[in-house]
């Protein structure tokens, strides 16, 4: 893949923090794409008329090709060439290469994250509305969260965490004065990884325990904060004004492109396709196993590697969009009625 001529769509919503990170991305690496906005409790008919089913947001297309997950969005948008006066930096040394992959295992795998939503909640406005309430109830089913008495019990170890996330960060990568995570000339995905929940946490007035957690205690790390926030407006200011697309005109654009990627193929070594007995061609269900799990993407099987799972799926006007999941979080199953 080189540079994407074909349109490239973000659904989010404004304050949507993951959706942020693929903002960044794109201004950082200089690429332009239009958005569709999102509202923030479902349904999202947006969505439902492309034939897609998964609920969590950001969403990404480029040309037919739906990509879910901020991780695998950014996988496949590091493939993109860079545009013009591009910031990002690239990891390339295996210690760089090893601490990203691990910053995305740290933030998201080991809770550290959610941490951050935890606190962030607790302060949200949202809470009190309890549609809202309803609405991520379903999407985190079994994490507990709710109702907001269950913040309040978890909170101590929560600050505990999220401290110790910040102390982590002083003592060893930032300790000795560099700029950016990984001690690249810029900001590179691992400074998108590690960011986004802190920054998020800024933006709640409120949200930060200031008695565990501040400029005083961690200099280190408030400075690569603003060090990254300023760096990543800069580039998103110099994208210039995105375009907004109503869910009417973004469909009809993306139905009526060409397929950003080829068609690969089943791979028959891999251990799930053995175990499943899948088949090009079947049909299958897609879904997300940590949030909004209820939510499953149905349609034929394209392809299968040890990166990612794709599907074709029927929009609501008959087209077909290719749907693409990463394997890491993922799960893929024979359709059964
Ligand atoms: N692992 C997913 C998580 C995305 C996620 O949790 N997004 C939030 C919004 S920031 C979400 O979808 N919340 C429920 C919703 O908006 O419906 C990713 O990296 O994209």
């Amino acid at each position: 893949m080189g540079s994407a001529e074909k349109p490239i769509i973000l659904y989010h919503y404004e304050v949507s923090p993951y959706s942020k990170q693929v903002l960044w991305y794109l201004a950082l690496k200089g690429i332009k794409f239009q958005q569709c906005m999102q509202p923030r409790i479902m349904p999202r008919p947006d969505l439902s008329r492309l034939g897609v089913k998964y609920r969590r947001i950001p969403v990404l297309t480029i040309g037919r090709d739906v990509y879910l997950d901020t991780r695998h969005i950014m996988t496949k948008l590091s493939e993109l060439e860079p545009g013009k006066g591009a910031r990002l930096s690239v990891a390339t040394t295996p210690e760089q290469k090893a601490l990203q992959r691990l910053f995305q295992v740290f933030m998201i795998d080991s809770g550290f994250g959610r941490c951050f939503v935890q606190l962030i909640l607790y302060k949200t406005r949202g809470m009190m509305d309890p549609e809202f309430v309803k609405d991520r109830t379903e999407f985190m089913s079994g994490a507990g969260f709710f109702p907001p008495e269950a913040l309040e019990a978890m909170r101590p170890d929560t600050i505990r965490r999220v401290k110790d996330g910040f102390e982590f960060l002083e003592q060893t990568l930032l300790s000795d004065g560099r700029d950016w995570l990984l001690g690249t000339a810029g900001p590179t995905v691992g400074d998108i990884e590690m960011a986004w929940p802190l920054l998020w946490m800024e933006k709640v007035p409120g949200a930060r325990p200031e008695e565990w957690i501040s400029e005083a205690k961690f200099p280190k790390v408030f400075a690569w904060m603003e060090r990254f926030k300023s760096t990543a407006q800069k580039a998103v200011d110099e994208l210039g004004e995105l375009r907004t697309l109503t869910g009417e005109e973004a469909a009809k654009l993306i139905l009526g492109s060409d397929y950003h990627e080829s068609v690969g193929q089943i791979d028959e070594t891999d251990v799930v396709v053995q175990h499943q007995k899948l088949k090009k061609g079947q049909l299958v269900k897609m879904w997300p196993t940590d949030t909004g799990s209820n939510h499953k993407d149905v349609g034929e099987l394209v392809s299968v590697s040890d990166k990612e799972v794709v599907i074709e799926a029927k929009a609501e006007d008959g087209g077909l969009v290719r749907i693409h999941a990463q394997r890491h979080g993922f799960a893929v199953a024979p359709y059964e009625k």
